[in-house]
């Protein structure tokens, strides 16, 4: 058989599956298509990313000496669908089935297995740039009625021997985050950060981006996502020399000017496939090993990929499609209008969606307690919240972003994911950030003109979800407080967070949301 070898957006790695046994004859296609920028409204770095990254990619194989088949988004005869457009591809070259390695959404696969039957049939093959396989993390689930992190992970460092000594863990501890939770300081001065240089081919597709999608979300003026296998290997090795030592204790943090901190800002080109998450764990172990950097910081860095990357997509491949359409709060909002423009005055909501609107990035604190705490409070509904992050972040693809957002964020899968729902008061982000010294709201107040809107919204969540949490054994003790309270101040605070609530200007879209 002649076979088109179908290599999607994030599979931009030479060691991918179908590249792996490509026979001689076989056509290797990449597509750029309008439908996979616009299914979502993608900020405009997400799309420079992808089109830069595809081109290089197309480039690198050509160099090996493979046979190269590349759609750009403006080729007149472009069908602007990766289904459509693969066919078309299969059928021009005379190939007489199409494969492609597992992709990375749900709706592609299903979409992909539909066609499986068809006279020009699909064929999937697993996507083992993982540590796990969906069939691993199924055999791990059953029977557990609980999917919690900490067991997954331990067996996660057992089976590949990342930071062990022996059969113990190394250190002499699985986790050490306890000594994770340093809040932001004046003192603190972050690793500048590598400027990536743009090539011809990448100013092409940077330029193409700006073309098509001008009215995305975000200016390419400040892109610098890398966009080769040598650039991610840069950004790697500067997190390793300048990042990583501190990455533990300042990994909560949230800085009221510093968008990246000591964070890696790795997860783009991991998602793409630019980095393997096996060298990059390799890479930081080595490091601990030779004295470079302690223990809590090797260990929650390594967690992050080899323990919860790794799960949300097992959780994800598990669960799917019923875990899309689960909202067990019963959420109902729409999202607030300033999620895509950052017109608030709530502080710490600006910068962390201004940031996002620069960068197409946000750390993890500030996508879980800032963005994603506000909306658990406000009730906003798992669609809504769901598309944005998978609009608004580079490296958001649905198999990472939707367990994050839905279990972790919005508690809409019974606590399938967490075991109790990360919502929290203006009191968190006070400890946590500098934000709230230039707020014009007062983290100490529930009530009042100048009270934080965190605050009332926080115990109005907790009151409206009782039926639903007030038995969980983790949520006892502030349940405790709530029924503690004088019904005066209770009153005072639902009425104060229902007046806010229902100021809040809603959105149905980024294109609505432009207008206003
Ligand atoms: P670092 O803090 O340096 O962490 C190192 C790496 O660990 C990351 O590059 C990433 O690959 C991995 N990682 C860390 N946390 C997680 C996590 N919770 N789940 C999976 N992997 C993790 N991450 C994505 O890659 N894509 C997404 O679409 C995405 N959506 C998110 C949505 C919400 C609501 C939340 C709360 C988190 C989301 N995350 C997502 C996880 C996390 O926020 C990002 O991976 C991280 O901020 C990326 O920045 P970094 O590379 O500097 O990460
Ligand atoms: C996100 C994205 C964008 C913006 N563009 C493309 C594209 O032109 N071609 C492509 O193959 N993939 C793109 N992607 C990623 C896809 O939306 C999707 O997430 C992955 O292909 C799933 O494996
Ligand atoms: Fe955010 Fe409240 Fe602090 Fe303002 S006072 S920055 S709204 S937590």
């Amino acid at each position: 058989s002649k076979p088109l070898l179908l290599v999607l957006g994030d599979q931009l790695s030479l060691s991918l599956a179908t590249l792996r046994d490509a026979p001689t004859d076989a056509v290797i296609a990449l597509c750029e298509v309008a439908e996979e920028a616009r299914y979502v409204p993608h900020h405009i770095h997400k799309i420079g990313l992808f089109m830069a990254a595809m081109r290089h990619f197309a480039q690198a194989l050509r160099d090996k000496g493979y046979n190269v088949h590349y759609s750009r988004i403006d080729d007149a005869d472009n069908t602007q669908s990766l289904i459509t457009e693969a066919e078309r591809i299969a059928i021009q070259y005379g190939c007489n089935e199409v494969r492609v390695a597992r992709p990375g959404e749900w709706r592609l696969w299903n979409a992909m297995q539909q066609r499986q039957e068809a006279t020009l049939p699909w064929r999937m093959v697993e996507d083992d740039r993982f540590f796990t396989s969906p069939d691993d993390f199924a055999n791990w689930a059953k029977g557990r009625k609980q999917l919690r992190l900490e067991y997954f992970y331990r067996e996660q460092r057992k089976r590949t021997g990342l930071l062990m000594e022996g059969d113990t863990p190394a250190g002499g501890k699985w986790n050490f985050d306890h000594d994770n939770r340093e809040p932001i300081k004046a003192t603190l001065s972050f690793p500048s950060l590598p400027t990536h240089r743009q090539d011809a081919l990448t100013q092409e597709a940077l330029t193409d981006a700006k073309h098509h999608f001008s009215e995305h979300m975000g200016s390419l003026d400040n892109f610098n996502l890398p966009v080769t296998r040598r650039q991610a290997l840069a950004d790697l090795n500067h997190f390793l020399d300048h990042g990583l030592a501190d990455f533990g204790r300042y990994q909560d943090a949230i800085s009221d000017t510093e968008p990246f901190l000591y964070h890696s800002r790795l997860s783009a080109a991991l998602n793409i496939g630019l980095l393997t998450p096996h060298e990059v764990c390799e890479a930081a172990e080595q490091h601990y090993l030779a004295g470079h950097a302690p223990i809590n910081a090797v260990e929650g860095f390594i967690r992050q990929i080899l323990g919860w990357r790794e799960y949300v997509r097992g959780l994800y491949w598990t669960q799917m499609p019923a875990y899309k359409r689960e909202n067990r709060l019963g959420f109902e909002r729409e999202l607030p209008a300033f999620y895509w423009n950052g017109n608030t005055d709530m502080r710490c909501l600006q910068r962390a969606i201004q940031m996002t609107i620069d960068n197409s990035y946000a750390h993890h604190i500030q996508r879980l307690m800032v963005t994603g705490n506000f909306a658990l409070l406000c009730g906003v509904k798992p669609e809504a919240l769901c598309d944005w992050y998978l609009a608004v972040y580079a490296d958001a693809c649905e198999w990472v972003e939707l367990p994050n957002t839905l279990g972790m964020v919005l508690h809409a899968d019974g606590g399938l994911m967490g075991s109790k729902p990360y919502c929290a008061s203006g009191k968190y982000i006070d400890k946590m950030s500098d934000h709230c010294q230039h707020c014009r709201y007062s983290p100490k107040q529930v009530t009042g003109p100048k009270a934080c809107p965190f605050n009332s919204l926080y115990w109005h969540f907790l009151e409206t979800n009782a039926e639903q949490l007030n038995r969980n054994p983790r949520m006892k003790l502030i349940y405790g407080s709530l029924s503690r309270m004088k019904d005066e101040k209770r009153d005072a605070m639902r009425l104060q967070a229902e007046q806010f609530l229902d100021s809040l200007p809603t959105s149905q879209g980024y294109g609505q949301a432009l207008h206003t």
